[in-house]
């Protein structure tokens, strides 16, 4: 039988390792799913409910598993789908292939059912490598450079083939005039800064009294490294959200996580330092960062478009963080005064203090901060968190201390609602050796993590290690953006916009043949995470929370209490309960230390 192109694409994929594609079928990919019927689903379809989904498993896997993710959708519909899965993939600096497939080539440009311009859709979020395949000797070279070009750029490509080209019969690009070839092999390689510029780092490092080292997803590579940088300059270290897994917070000069969700140690290191390393992260806000002027700053990047931003910064090293540490460790002068790291030290002992009052304080039915805290010393130490965007994302960054070998991730730049659930299951495909534990509101599980659920149970099966916990923050409201729009515009909670209807999320889960837990009592929380976390399959346990407590920037800035405060004068339906709940949580890092907080504050 003669091989067709759809087969080739297949054999190709398996070549460069593909062991996974993420997908939701349609005609415009027909030729492509007889193929993988002929190829005994080599490398595995796995079928999500939506093509946004198939996305985010893609990159989910690419996140935890440092591999390729590659997800397919048809042509129109499917491919407009998956757009908000690929611009995660972009922003967060994912390896991510789309296959997408196209009307006949003999139906294009005649309004055909289901032609959408693909060059244009996909012109942005793909603008690292965007090609449709019109003959088969584009072949191996269409799809070989959008792996290439994915892994290289750390970014989403794609892949269109209409649905004729999948059909034709493979011919290779021969040795004439006009054709590509392209080959396979890819081996490892490290870009490292020049040593001129090494030394003025070092020369920044060694002058500064009180340096503070912030590191993104960029440094995960570079753990020992980090850790000697920081031990060597008596610094402390600061985790952007996607880096929280790079360095183990039992180390008691991790400040924790950084910026809005941050912890008060990092803000404070960063208000009092006089010297910012940045490794690894392009940590956005700069009202975290230090003052202009104040500090003198050297950043480590491996992509030379993106360094240098957020910060005057004056040494910028293009490299590899453990290449480029490794370099620079050596003209590292070991700083003998240890009082500036001491006090970062003992102001994150104090924090975590706080954290354990804040979720101690009582709320109705149950404060969500209690509910994070409650699950991070029950974390095994292999487990892969993710978590999605919502309130909850302020508990995974405060309330959970990496350690072992924890990974956990969220969409971190495009802060898109509905990835938890489906990045769960691309870390099962990813690792499905260790327990996954996804964190996600009622309103992101509304939107997506109930239909994935679904996929959640027509895969159990394959994965060795059966845990993957899902615990959903049920507090009926789209709760972050009622404190934003609280905070930043004074404006009294919308019920219209902000409310959500209650849904059995663990009555669902059962249907679906999985642990459904819901805990409507503070003291059944711990019990139902250990359930949860012991279940010889996946499960589902929801908390009654409290959408009254606050999700408290470290340092809430004067004008935004006061826009809080003014609408809670314009009428918010919730007023009572926030002023207790928001006072309660605040007055804990006023407290003495080791006081439990009172429940009738
Ligand atoms: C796709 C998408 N739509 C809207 C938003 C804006 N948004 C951010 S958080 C949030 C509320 C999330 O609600 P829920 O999942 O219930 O979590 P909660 O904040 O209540 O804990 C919304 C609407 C977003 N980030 N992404
Ligand atoms: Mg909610």
């Amino acid at each position: 039988m003669t091989m067709k192109v759809a087969d080739y694409i297949l054999a190709r994929l398996s070549e460069w390792g593909v062991e996974n594609v993420f997908g939701y079928p349609g005609d415009g990919i027909n030729g492509l799913l007889a193929a993988w019927g002929r190829a005994d689903n080599e490398p595995r379809f796995v079928q999500a409910r939506h093509e946004e989904m198939a996305a985010f498993q893609a990159v989910g896997y690419a996140k935890f598993s440092g591999r390729l993710g590659v997800c397919a959708a048809t042509s129109g519909p499917g491919a407009i789908h998956l757009l908000n899965g690929l611009y995660d993939a972009k922003l967060d600096h994912v390896p991510v292939v789309a296959l997408v497939g196209q009307t006949h080539r003999s139906a294009m440009g005649g309004s055909y059912q289901q032609e959408v311009d693909l060059h244009s859709l996909f012109k942005d979020v793909a603008s690292d490598f965007l090609e449709t395949v019109t003959v088969p000797e584009q072949l191996p070279n269409v799809l070989d450079r959008a792996i290439r070009t994915a892994y290289a750029r750390r970014a989403p490509t794609a892949v269109i083939i209409p649905a004729d080209v999948q059909d034709l019969d493979y011919s290779a690009p021969t040795h004439e005039f006009k054709m590509v070839p392209s080959s396979l092999d890819r081996s490892g390689w490290s870009a490292v800064p020049s040593n001129s510029a090494v030394e003025r780092a070092a020369e920044v490092l060694n002058a500064g009294e009180r340096v503070a080292i912030l590191v993104g997803q960029g440094a995960a590579g570079a753990r020992e490294e980090v850790q000697q940088a920081a031990e060597t300059l008596g610094a402390g270290v600061a985790k952007a959200l996607l880096g929280l897994d790079v360095l183990s917070d039992e180390l008691p000069y991790v400040t924790g996580s950084t910026g809005l969700l941050g912890t008060r140690p990092s803000y404070e290191m960063m208000r009092d330092c006089d010297t910012l390393l940045t490794i690894g992260s392009s940590f956005p806000y700069s009202q975290f960062l230090p003052e202009f002027g104040k500090a003198r700053g050297v950043q480590i990047d491996l992509d030379p478009h993106m360094i240098g931003m957020r910060y005057p910064y004056e040494v910028n090293l293009v490299g590899d963080a453990r290449e480029t540490l490794l370099r620079l460790l050596p003209l590292l002068e070991r700083k003998e005064a240890r009082d500036w790291q001491e006090e970062i030290v003992s102001g994150v002992r104090r924090w975590r203090e706080v954290m354990s009052s804040r979720a101690e304080v009582s709320a109705d039915p149950i404060n969500p901060e209690y509910v994070a805290h409650c699950l991070d010393p029950l974390l095994p130490s292999d487990a892969i968190v993710t978590c999605d965007s919502g309130s909850v994302a302020n508990w995974y960054a405060r309330h959970l201390r990496m350690r072992g070998q924890m990974r956990g991730s969220l969409s971190g730049t495009l802060a898109t609602m509905g990835c938890g659930v489906p990045y769960a299951i691309g870390a099962k495909f990813a690792r499905p050796d260790r327990p996954a534990v996804a964190l996600v509101g009622d309103g992101a599980m509304q939107m997506n993590g109930l239909a994935e659920l679904i996929t959640v149970a027509k895969y159990r099966h394959l994965w060795e290690d059966p845990r993957l916990v899902i615990g959903i923050w049920n507090n009926q409201d789209l709760n972050q953006v009622t404190w934003e729009m609280r905070a930043m515009g004074g404006a009294p909670q919308f019920l219209a916009s902000q409310a959500l209807p209650d849904v059995s999320y663990a009555r669902f889960a059962e249907s679906l043949g999985m642990t459904g837990i819901r805990v409507e009592k503070p003291e059944q929380v711990e019990r139902a995470w250990r359930e949860a976390l012991s279940a010889e399959g996946p499960a589902v346990v929801e908390f009654l929370t409290d959408p009254d407590v606050p999700p408290i920037p470290p340092h809430a800035t004067r004008e935004q209490m006061e826009a809080t405060a003014e609408s809670i004068i314009k009428g918010d339906p919730d007023r009572a309960g926030m002023v207790r709940q928001g006072l309660k949580a605040k007055v804990q890092e006023f407290l003495p230390h080791r006081k439990k907080a009172s429940d009738d504050a």
